[in-house]
């Protein structure tokens, strides 16, 4: 019986591919490998280990902190820290750039990460996942600044997410293409079961949170109501709609099978001052990457994701990305 390959052996491969190479990135992948397998297990056991429910805190976004999204913060932390492969971290948990201790070596990248996206499904069973993206530090800078982070998404040296549902799955781009692993429990390896995936460019499936219709902006409106229209509408065709509100899991969804994901701005968001409700540096940013490098497309609706200039790590950005011929469309609605 084959083992198949592991995660080790795709980035050590990948490794082997570029010039120059020292093995910090692999030992980064492998760290933040070791993340997502501590994390799926403290989901995985959840009310077994005391670890659902609320952290009676709040994040610098001023959002009700679950144990899970603290203690997923702490394991990210403990994985990434100590190996010389990171010079600095930055988290949706974490109010400012975490510096790694005096004495620790620095290494050449930084990592951003939402480390337990889908806050409001931990508590209920549903899946929820870890979302990171990776940057190369600036050379020679023991304590990186949170303005050395802030590089437009083209900039990500590789980007990833780990959902945890029915199985335990990790998504990874280095900017060649998408790979998808599923973890063995069994022997506590992430296995190679998809390459090279292709979000098909047509759709029919879309996902939005309804509720806030009544704020959405005309061209949002204007979409969702000709989905809804069906084949007797302009769009000539019937559309299904899913929301998991887990970015994490629509978006693998889409990856699988195609299909819409929106997070629009919305006059109830701009009323409290955001400028979206997903964050751009470690959610909007490396999901983008994933997406691009999978055919598909990730903009606000005016502008491309991707090459937006960032002015905080904190930072929230409207986020409609998925099979490209109906985001072009939405694309479209917005600029007419
Ligand atoms: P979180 O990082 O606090 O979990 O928030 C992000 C999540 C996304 O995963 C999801 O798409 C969205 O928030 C759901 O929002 P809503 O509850 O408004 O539907
Ligand atoms: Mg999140």
């Amino acid at each position: 019986m084959r083992i198949g390959t592991t995660l080790s052996n795709y980035i050590i491969e990948n490794q082997r591919h570029t010039h120059g190479a020292t093995g910090q990135f692999t030992g980064l992948l492998n760290d933040l490998a070791v993340a997502c397998k501590k994390i799926a297990d403290l989901v995985n056991k959840g009310d077994l280990l005391n670890v659902l429910g609320s952290a009676d805190s709040e994040n610098v976004q001023g959002e009700q902190q679950k144990k899970l999204d603290v203690i997923s913060n702490l394991v990210f932390i403990e994985a990434l820290h100590h190996n010389g492969h990171v010079a600095a971290l930055a988290s949706e948990e974490m109010d400012e750039v975490y510096h790694l201790p005096s004495g620790i070596p620095r290494g050449k990248y930084l990592v951003l990460a939402d480390p337990l996206d889908g806050s409001s499904n931990i508590d209920v069973n549903v899946s929820v996942g870890t979302i990171f993206s990776v940057l190369k530090a600036p050379e020679g800078v023991d304590y990186p600044a949170e303005q050395d982070f802030l590089k437009p998404g083209t900039e990500q040296v590789a980007a990833g997410y780990c959902l945890y549902g029915p199985s335990t799955m990790l998504v990874l781009t280095t900017g060649q293409g998408v790979s998808m692993f599923t973890l063995n429990r069994d022997f506590g390896e992430f296995l190679l079961t998809h390459e090279n995936i292709m979000i098909p460019a047509d759709t029919n499936e879309f996902a939005i949170n309804t509720s806030n219709q009544r704020f959405w902006e005309p061209p949002v409106q204007r979409f969702i109501d000709e989905c809804l229209r069906g084949q007797d509408g302009p769009l000539g065709k019937d559309f299904n709609m899913r929301w998991v509100a887990s970015m994490v899991a629509d978006v693998h969804r889409i990856l699988n099978r195609g299909g819409l994901f929106l997070y629009p701005i919305d006059a109830k968001l701009s009323a409290k001052g955001q400028a979206g409700k997903l964050r751009l540096m470690y959610e909007a940013n490396p999901i983008a990457f994933i997406i691009e490098q999978a055919g598909g497309l990730c903009t606000t609706g005016r502008e491309r994701i991707m090459t937006l200039a960032p002015e905080s790590i904190h930072q929230r950005v409207p986020v409609i990305l998925g099979s490209r011929n109906e985001v072009e469309r939405i694309i479209g609605y917005h600029s007419e």
